[in-house]
């Protein structure tokens, strides 16, 4: 508040009018939130993960660079920009300038740089080029596609081809799987609900608990950290006598697809070594395919034909059913289903959870915090050349 019986004599007096803090008879401070709130930890493993996104605008333009790093084959710049974006997630508010980010880890310039941008305008021009882009456009159409990865979307890109049309053109040249993801293109990129994951999870528990009864299936991914959707269903499957798990995959993708649950599947056969044959080191390397035992497959999801009129708005789960309905009431829905050993599903589970980042700087903070290995397999002490076990029969146990 000034001290206005000084400022009115001046002003009748012509002279020039100076506010200085002697003026004031009392100052407001507006403090900022205290720093303490952007203390965030470089490791995504040691930050929280919350599901709300408070910056969705920033974290959607750093990701448009991160693909595009990764279209081009430059994914230690890709990670750069994913790695920026983990840690606005992790912001508990909206940012609102671009100060309020000195503090924090793994902003590089270029990242700050946008961010600035889209702070000041709403937009980044740099990512709205990208955007715009023909090759971006298309490398996005192609990799969107069950079965294409960078290197044959590039490769048509080079081609020519622009359109799904272009695909079509030419099926002789797509295997089968990508066949199938341009069959079904629409519906496996329109997102999964909770709902319909569970319903696939119930259909498949039962196929397993028929071939094998005791075996059990988890619901991981991204619906295992309570995102509402998601790209694809990811289930576990084990069975808590070690071995028993062999050969059951064959049968229970044999009864689904009997009953017409299936539109496309492939299994891919183990590539472990038996824990018990292997106590040496595992492999170190980055890769976060793990080497269990799997089907990719593609679901038939579908309403039965009633629940299109009840509608109402009200969400119910949808059901899984045969594809032989004369009616459009189902949809294409991705399925990972992955056998695991029961001593090694504690891995598995902790590395199917995610997200990407998260498991991926688990892995590094294991290995340079702790002096360890971690994959979806198994556990490593580096200095004690140690296995970390995973009590077997533990059920057994606990059930005397
Ligand atoms: N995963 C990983 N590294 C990768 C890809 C996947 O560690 N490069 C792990 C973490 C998540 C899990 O596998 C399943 O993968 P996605 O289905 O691709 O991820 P998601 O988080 O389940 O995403 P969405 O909800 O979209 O399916
Ligand atoms: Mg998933």
């Amino acid at each position: 508040l000034l001290d206005v019986s000084w400022f009115s004599e001046s002003m009748q007096a012509g002279r020039p009018v100076e506010i200085e803090p002697r003026h004031c008879l009392t100052v407001t401070v507006s403090v900022e939130k205290p720093q303490d709130t952007w203390l965030v930890a470089a490791y995504a493993c040691q930050r929280r993960s919350p599901l709300p996104n408070n910056n969705q605008l920033l974290t959607d333009a750093l990701e448009t660079l991160a693909e595009e790093a990764h279209f081009c084959g430059h994914e230690g710049r890709s990670l750069a920009f994913s790695r920026a974006s983990s840690v606005l997630k992790a912001l508990p508010r909206t940012v609102r300038r671009v100060q309020e980010l000195d503090s924090l880890p793994c902003l590089g310039e270029h990242s700050k740089r946008v961010i600035q941008e889209v702070l000041e305008d709403g937009t980044s021009a740099e990512v709205e080029t990208i955007r715009q882009s023909e090759k971006y456009q298309a490398m996005k159409l192609f990799t969107k596609i069950f079965g294409v990865g960078v290197k044959t979307a590039h490769q048509w890109y080079q081609e020519g081809r622009r359109t799904l049309d272009d695909l079509r053109g030419h099926p002789a040249q797509l295997s089968k799987e990508q066949q199938a993801g341009l069959i079904h293109y629409e519906d496996l990129n329109t997102p999964v609900k909770r709902a319909d994951a569970e319903a696939i999870g119930q259909v498949v528990r039962e196929a397993v608990n028929k071939c094998l009864p005791g075996a059990s299936v988890t619901l991981t991914g991204g619906f295992r950290r309570g995102k509402p959707s998601g790209h694809d269903v990811d289930l576990l499957i084990t069975h808590p006598v070690e071995g028993q798990e062999a050969g059951l995959l064959k049968k229970v993708i044999a009864c689904l697809d009997q009953q017409g649950f299936l539109l496309y599947h492939s299994i891919h056969r183990n590539t472990f070594e038996s824990l018990e044959d292997s106590d040496q080191e595992p492999s170190s390397h980055a890769s976060s395919m793990d080497q269990y035992e799997r089907c990719f497959s593609i679901f038939c999801l579908g309403d039965l034909p009633g629940d299109a009129q009840e509608g109402a708005g009200a969400e119910k789960p949808s059901r899984v059913r045969r594809t032989s309905g004369a009616s459009r009431f189902w949809k294409a829905v991705r399925v990972d289903l992955v056998v695991t050993p029961y001593s090694q599903f504690p891995f598995a589970l902790l590395g199917w959870t995610g997200s990407r980042i998260f498991e991926r700087d688990l892995r590094r903070f294991a290995k340079r915090e702790k002096k360890m290995l971690l994959n979806s397999h198994t556990l490593y002490h580096l200095e004690q050349s140690r296995v970390y076990r995973f009590p077997q029969g533990i059920e057994r146990m606990r059930r005397k």
